[in-house]
């Protein structure tokens, strides 16, 4: 599934995900509007164009609720969904287990097969956020992302730091083969000369 290495239509749905809470309507507003709005629960869901550069594909970015009682609804979503965001609240350590639980099952998703992934770190301003790289630890995202395009983005839809970089993350991991973006990532290793540090900077980023 997915558009991954292929020419990519004009607008692109990628699905924004994650638990209730973790800031995913803050941030698409945010980053649509650089705005902050008062948020209220999500029922039902979202949907916003938002403009890239001409190079690039629009996005229709889908919020979709993530209220236990909305999760069984999220797969309505996953035909012609070509880049998956997922929102986790870095702060909120309590409930990072059952994060890791539906991110997880939503991998295991046929339809969703090779379609790539950016996790957003999200909450980054507060005091105690997890790490990007303690939370890929955490959210097993190694493993569960084996051959699928990856990447986790720490971000805070409060004031905005990493939004854009997180999409523009999901636009290059929709428009390369997961062989190319290997590639990137074996230049990357040569041109930082190969050492334990260098290579775990490279494989989170
Ligand atoms: P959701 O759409 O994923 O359910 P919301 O989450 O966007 O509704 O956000 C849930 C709460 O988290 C909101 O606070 C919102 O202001 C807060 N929030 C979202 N992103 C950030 C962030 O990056 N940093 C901080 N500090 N807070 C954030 P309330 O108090 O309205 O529940
Ligand atoms: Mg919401």
């Amino acid at each position: 599934m997915g558009v991954q290495g292929s020419k990519i239509p004009k607008h692109t749905q990628v699905l924004m995900l994650g638990l209730d809470g973790s800031g995913k309507t803050t941030l698409l507003y945010k980053l649509k509007y650089n705005d902050s709005v008062v948020t209220v629960p999500t029922v039902g869901f979202n949907v916003e164009p938002l403009k890239t550069n001409r190079s690039s594909p629009g996005l229709t970015v889908w919020d979709i609720g993530g209220q236990k009682k909305m999760r069984p609804h999220w797969r309505h979503h996953y035909t012609d969904t070509a880049g998956l965001m997922f929102v986790v609240d870095s702060w909120d350590q309590k409930r990072l287990d059952e994060a890791r639980k539906e991110l997880h099952r939503l991998m295991r998703y046929e339809s969703l097969k090779g379609v790539p992934l950016v996790v957003l770190a999200n909450k980054q301003d507060l005091q105690g956020a997890l790490s990007p790289e303690a939370l890929c630890l955490k959210l097993d995202l190694r493993t569960v992302c084996e051959g699928r395009p990856w990447f986790i983005q720490p971000c805070s839809a409060t004031t905005g730091f990493g939004l854009e970089e997180g999409f523009r993350r999901i636009i290059y991991l929709m428009k390369t083969p997961l062989k190319q973006t290997q590639e990137d990532i074996k230049m990357k290793i040569r041109s930082q000369g190969f050492s334990l540090t260098a290579l775990k900077k490279i494989l989170l980023c």
